[in-house]
């Protein structure tokens, strides 16, 4: 039997109400969005780590600014989204102790190397191509502060995939060399993309009670779907081969049959055994004590101004 306050919680999400953070909502709701949004959060932070390891090698000035500003525009997004976490009661401190003890996850996405320009190439293309298909759906998510950071989110997202294939485009065109550059792109960031809409769904813990809250809109395996539907033209446009021994278009559903992603890989990875885990949690890690003696600073000026007001 649901309790009276709950049930009437559950006829505003159903009515397409959105709540807002001092409205009251159940300490499940409120649990869920917190690790949601602060993951969404630590997956901007830490997926800077990547792409920054190619700012200083970009091969023109002009690619370089516009890496650089896509670079930025992530950071913006991460603090952005703590922002819209701590409305639901929990501290920025609190998130980044929960990043640095391994506690909260980061998208699995960013424990992969970038080895090549056409890596940044790829991960514009691919890696943002998927946050869009499954953040285009979080702009109607039911709790307000995130819809609306969402909205801004997306908009600066389609630049950042646009830019992505720009790169590829320009480098197909180029030398024999530089195509086999972006195919072997293609071949190693292909399956962990489609790993970034999590487990299939029916490993899914989360996602039924995230559906009936309006938390997400669609299942995992649902937005997989369409992001390959959606990809795999682009990848011909490029002249590329889809790494999938099993991808067919398949007529009666309108859509691409395709292979079952490496799921032991992907637990694996969330699970803190990826590639790059220790180095992306060591960089965070590292920028933490790196600011303690501002963060220092801080607390030592607020107090002395305390006592001389007190004074
Ligand atoms: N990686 O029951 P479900 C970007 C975890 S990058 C790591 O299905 P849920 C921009 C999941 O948390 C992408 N962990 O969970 C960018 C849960 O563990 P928990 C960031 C994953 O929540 C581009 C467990 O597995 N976007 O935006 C992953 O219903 C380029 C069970 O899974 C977001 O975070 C994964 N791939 O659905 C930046 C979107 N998948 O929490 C820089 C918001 C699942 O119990 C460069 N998040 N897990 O310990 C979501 O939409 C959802 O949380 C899902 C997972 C879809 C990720």
């Amino acid at each position: 039997e649901m309790d009276p306050q709950e049930r009437a919680f559950q006829e505003r999400v159903d009515a397409g109400q959105k709540i807002e953070p001092k409205e009251w909502m159940p300490e499940g709701y409120r649990k869920t969005l917190i690790r949601q949004i602060s993951q969404h959060a630590h997956s901007e932070i830490v997926g800077q780590l990547p792409e920054g390891n190619w700012i200083t090698r970009a091969p023109t000035l002009e690619r370089k600014a516009i890496l650089l500003a896509k670079v930025q525009d992530e950071a913006g997004h991460g603090l952005y989204l703590y922002c819209a976490a701590e409305t639901l009661g929990i501290s920025r401190d609190e998130m980044y102790e929960q990043l640095h003890s391994g506690k909260a996850k980061y998208s699995s996405i960013f424990n992969y190397p970038t080895l090549t320009w056409a890596d940044i190439g790829a991960i514009g293309w691919l890696v943002d191509g998927a946050a869009i298909m499954n953040q285009v759906p979080l702009q109607r998510c039911s709790y307000g502060p995130y819809a609306r950071a969402m909205v801004r989110i997306c908009k600066e997202e389609s630049f950042h995939q646009r830019q992505g294939f720009d790169i590829l485009m320009k480098m197909v065109k180029g030398t024999l060399a530089q195509k086999a550059m972006v195919q072997d792109a293609l071949n190693r960031w292909w399956w962990p993309s489609l790993m970034m809409f999590g487990p299939s769904d029916d490993a899914s813990v989360h996602s039924a009670q995230s559906m009936a809250w309006k938390i997400k809109q669609n299942s995992n395996d649902e937005l997989r779907q369409k992001f390959v539907d959606q990809t795999v033209p682009q990848a011909e446009y490029l002249g590329l081969t889809v790494p999938d021994p099993d991808l067919k278009w398949n007529e009666t559903k309108g859509g691409y049959d395709f292979g079952e992603p490496d799921w032991e890989e992907f637990f694996n990875v969330i699970a803190g055994n990826g590639p790059c885990n220790a180095e992306r949690l060591n960089a965070r890690k590292q920028a933490w004590d790196d600011g303690a003696w501002f963060r220092d600073g801080l607390t030592a000026h607020a107090e002395k101004a305390a006592e001389r007001h007190g004074a």
